[in-house]
């Protein structure tokens, strides 16, 4: 971002779709107050719903303002994705269909493409040169491939779909079995979709720096209990609350874009879903959570992590599952 000498950076603009919901109500705040791109950082909040929610989210825009927060220069309530990405250095793709009853997960997909399809193509229409896009709408992975297929200008480097939650979940659940603060957890990643057939790789992972199963050392814990616990949390999260995740959802979409944006600690990575180039054998184009490390505004998958018998047979598992997805929606995908 430019700055002139003694003044205030230029405000960035940050697209949140899905304002009205959930998500985007514990999402917001943290952006205006300056946790996604820092303390010293002008914001413009761009918040995009469907014409129905545009109430509530007056609503939401009333309480922004009563926070006075310094940095939020401006703020958009809109139903117009065009005016909702316009200049838009980050969108994040909250909003989505839920699935109702009876729905087939085929229907979840389509009802999402016609979303998603429109959406990428308004970013690519509108949004600023350096946007980068972060979707979070389930499916999100194939919500991903969608909206960026339908914006095929934009390099696939910035798209993303989050599975920084599942890492999270599974971060805390091997710091509470070792006993040790979660910040000891490092090299965690989740690969494949951000569903149940998720991998979150324990194996790969470390507590104090030293390997997870050595320190955890109960490798039917690891494979019987974690693998599960990590994959269904979500729907454990459903039937307590009875609403999904909100505030850790918010908070992950605050972890992914701090990573992207400022770095992985040397030696980490993150997972993040991106568009694959083939590594590990994942078929190319296919929206994969893989072990990321970023630096200076961009990011590689992490090379030559190896994967027991176990761990290559769920990242099969969940390979095939988003190859399936793609079949389902490849009428969306110009
Ligand atoms: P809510 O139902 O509370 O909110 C969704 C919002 O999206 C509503 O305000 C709705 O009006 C809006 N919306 C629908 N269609 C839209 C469109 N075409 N343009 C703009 N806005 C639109 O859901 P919430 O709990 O906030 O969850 C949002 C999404 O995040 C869901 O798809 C959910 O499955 C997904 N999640 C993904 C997570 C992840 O880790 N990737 C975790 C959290 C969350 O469950």
């Amino acid at each position: 971002m430019s700055q002139e000498r003694g003044s205030r950076p230029q405000p960035v603009h940050v697209t949140v779709t899905g304002a009205a919901g959930q998500v985007g109500y514990a999402l917001v705040f943290r952006i205006a107050s300056g946790q996604l791109l820092g303390s010293d950082q002008p914001i413009v909040l761009r918040m995009l719903d469907i014409e129905p929610a545009l109430g509530a989210l007056e609503g939401v825009a009333m309480e922004l303002q009563d926070c006075a927060f310094p940095l939020l220069q401006d703020l958009v309530v809109t139903a117009d994705a065009n005016e909702g990405f316009d200049n838009a250095s980050w969108a994040l793709l909250v909003g989505a269909m839920p699935r109702k009853e009876g729905m087939e997960r085929g229907d979840l997909l389509a009802a999402n493409g016609g979303i998603f399809g429109p959406q990428g193509q308004a970013i690519a229409a509108r949004a600023a040169s350096d946007v980068r896009v972060l979707v979070v709408g389930n499916p999100c992975n194939t919500n991903a491939l969608i909206a960026s297929a339908n914006a095929p200008d934009l390099p696939r480097d910035r798209w993303f779909a989050m599975t920084r939650l599942d890492e999270n979940r599974a971060k805390y659940q091997l710091a509470h079995k070792a006993g040790v603060p979660v910040a000891e957890v490092t090299n965690l990643a989740i690969w494949g979709n951000h569903s149940a057939t998720q991998y979150p790789d324990a194996q790969n992972a470390k507590i104090g720096g030293k390997p997870a199963p050595v320190v955890i050392d109960d490798d039917a814990w690891l494979r019987d209990d974690f693998i599960p616990t990590v994959q269904k949390r979500g729907a454990a999260i459903i039937a307590a609350r009875k609403l999904s995740s909100a505030g850790s959802a918010a908070n992950a979409i605050v972890d992914s874009v701090n990573s992207i944006h400022l770095g992985t600690p040397a030696g980490d990575w993150t997972s993040l879903a991106v568009a694959s180039n083939g590594e590990y054998g994942i078929p190319e184009g296919l929206f994969f959570s893989f072990p990321v490390q970023c630096q200076d505004g961009s990011w590689s998958v992490v090379e030559g992590i190896t994967h027991n018998a176990e761990g290559q047979r769920r990242i099969k598992a969940t390979t095939d599952e988003l190859l399936h997805e793609r079949e389902l929606v490849k009428d969306l995908l110009p």
